[in-house]
């Protein structure tokens, strides 16, 4: 995978990206007519990773289409191909066979190709972009719905017994940190094996383990150690720690870094610090390459973000790239990470569909499996905007948070909502957010005063009143470039008048521990002439960036910067 460091030395790991055979398929004839067998002849080529609808003659095609690629292997081996992110269903099939399907655009999966002959391989994937009432997201989110192979496919060669995953826990005392390893082994081997499995990290040596593996099982193995003199992880300060699992003939490597996250009276602390969080919420998405958003730009937007004086930034609304979640690691910047539960328009039938609630629950698995080592990661994001005054969103938030604590204890779980004044399901939660539009969508901006006075009643009178609060989104659209004598709506002033004022309004209230504005830039939006959805999208964007979609700033980034970077 694409990462900021690598996590084999042993083990042989290659991408596949690059130009891949590409047909679409709007009548999905290519199921019955067996074009994984037999791959039709007018395809096109297409990079991966990229989203189709960024190219000429594809700009708004939702459907299904089909991708293939050839890879080598030298000799017998075993093969297991990564997909970091197809949107959204994805049907994968090598040499004509059909080895899986996955659903779900944003979160990582993988096929096991064991003991495959050597040679030439075909790898065919039909990829759907097609959402409904059942998906995550379903058919109506603001914004574009982007279809295609969006992140990296990796393909890497396995021993017959190999490291398959690697979990690090640890309780951290003052700087002592006390460690847990669990180290999972899998055979594929038609014998039984001794294998010797050695563990460290700076500093740390873990005792060297043998496992017994029966032919064609797996083991956990549980490696403790301590570590004394820890330097922490911190906002500003990002001190992580590599860790390298090894067996003769394999190895895995992770990172992590050592931090402790509380609540304690209302406020979030870190480390024992309190912490006052200014960011904004960003889409992984760019005009000329939608999500499939390239390492560069990444680097740039955290630069920029840097300059705005962020100590957070919210991944709206899905599992960001592990590069991106890599590179806040690496410069000590928060991330609120969330699954694509977007539910401002969506129907309580959706909210009390099993399927939907599965989807739901195996994205969460994937998201904090992929990513529990991240020290950037402070809250998952169990829901966005969903009509959460209702008994189906309470019970389907009880279903997410409860799979979201067994998963992970050691961070903060949270949602936006969009109802703070009747929501009942508050008391799940560790922190609260709250998304208002008091200047755009409803009223002036004063507003926010009787919503948040409201609000603190019904935190209350539910046993949530000290529940630390973050105002997760707000903001006003502007057109970059139009600017006027007076604020009008639509215009750079306007758009500047409105995050100012709210944020005067929430930097005031000691209840309130952090701000996200909406947006952090302009993106494209799912606009039809034929629905009533988002019919005030000038451009077909969300105007309501601080920058533009090609990250060129507006007022509101120049005055946000101002008094991001002010005492409170
Ligand atoms: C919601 C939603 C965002 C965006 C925003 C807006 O709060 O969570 O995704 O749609 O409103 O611009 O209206």
């Amino acid at each position: 995978m694409i990462r900021s460091f690598n996590q084999h030395i042993l083990r042989k790991t290659r991408l596949l990206d690059g130009l891949w055979d590409f047909v679409t398929d709007p009548g999905n004839a290519g199921t019955t007519e067996e074009w994984y067998k037999h791959f039709p002849s007018d395809s096109r080529k297409l990079v991966v990773p990229s989203c189709w609808n960024n190219e000429l003659g594809l700009f708004e095609y939702i459907g299904a289409a089909w991708y293939r690629t050839y890879f080598d292997t030298t000799q017998d081996t075993n093969v297991r191909l990564i997909f970091e992110g197809i949107l959204h269903h994805a049907d994968v099939y090598v040499d004509g066979q059909h080895l899986g399907y996955h659903f779900g655009g944003y979160t990582q999966f993988s096929t096991l190709l064991p003991h495959l002959a050597q040679g030439r391989h075909e790898l065919i994937i039909r990829v759907d972009s097609t959402l409904d009432w059942q998906t995550l997201p379903t058919d109506v989110a603001d914004w574009y719905s982007y279809g295609g192979i969006i992140r990296s496919v990796e393909l890497q060669e396995l021993p017959d017994v190999y490291i398959d995953t690697l979990k690090i826990d640890y309780d951290l005392t003052d700087d002592q940190a006390d460690i847990r390893l669990q180290v999972q082994i899998h055979s594929l081997s038609d014998k039984d094996a001794e294998i010797a499995v050695n563990a460290s990290t700076e500093g740390l040596a873990f005792p060297a383990s043998t496992v017994q593996l029966a032919a064609g099982q797996s083991e956990t193995l549980t490696l403790l150690g301590s570590l004394s003199n820890v330097r922490k992880w911190d906002v500003g300060a990002p001190e992580l720690y590599t860790f390298t699992v090894r067996t003769d003939d394999d190895d895995l490597i992770d990172r992590t870094g050592f931090r402790t996250v509380k609540v304690d009276n209302g406020q979030i602390l870190l480390n024992g610090k309190k912490l006052y969080l200014q960011g904004v919420n960003r889409h992984e998405e760019h005009p000329e390459w939608g999500f499939a958003f390239p390492p560069k730009l990444m680097l740039k937007d955290l630069a920029i973000l840097q300059d705005l004086g962020c100590n957070i930034v919210r991944g709206s609304h899905y599992p960001q790239s592990q590069f991106w979640v890599d590179l806040l690691d690496e410069h000590g910047m928060l991330l609120w990470s969330e699954i694509p539960m977007w539910g401002c328009f969506m129907s309580t039938e959706t909210l009390a569909s099993p399927l939907f609630a599965e989807r739901g629950v195996r994205m969460l698995d994937e998201m904090i499996t992929r990513d529990y080592h991240h020290p950037s990661i402070i809250f998952w994001g169990a829901h966005n905007e969903i009509d959460t005054r209702t008994t189906e969103a309470l019970e389907l938030t009880k279903k997410f948070v409860g799979k979201i604590r067994s998963m992970d204890e050691s961070r903060l779980v949270t949602y936006a909502t969009m109802h703070p004044v009747e929501d009942i399901v508050l008391s799940y939660f560790d922190v609260i957010g709250i998304n208002k539009y008091y200047g755009w969508y409803e009223g002036n901006v004063n507003g926010f005063r009787d919503m948040l006075h409201n609000y603190y009643r019904n935190a209350e009178a539910q046993g949530a009143g000290g529940k630390p609060l973050i105002m997760s989104e707000f903001g006003a659209a502007g057109i970059f470039g139009d600017a006027g004598w007076e604020p009008r709506l639509f215009s750079e002033d306007y758009q500047a008048d409105v995050v100012r004022q709210a944020l005067t309004i929430f930097r005031e209230d000691p209840r309130i521990v952090g701000t996200l504005i909406w947006h952090f830039a302009d993106i494209r939006v799912d606009v039809r002439s034929d629905r009533p959805y988002f019919r005030d999208r000038a451009r077909s964007f969300n105007n309501k960036g601080l920058l533009n979609e090609y990250r060129k700033p507006k007022l509101a980034y120049r005055l946000v910067k101002e008094i991001y970077r002010s005492e409170r």
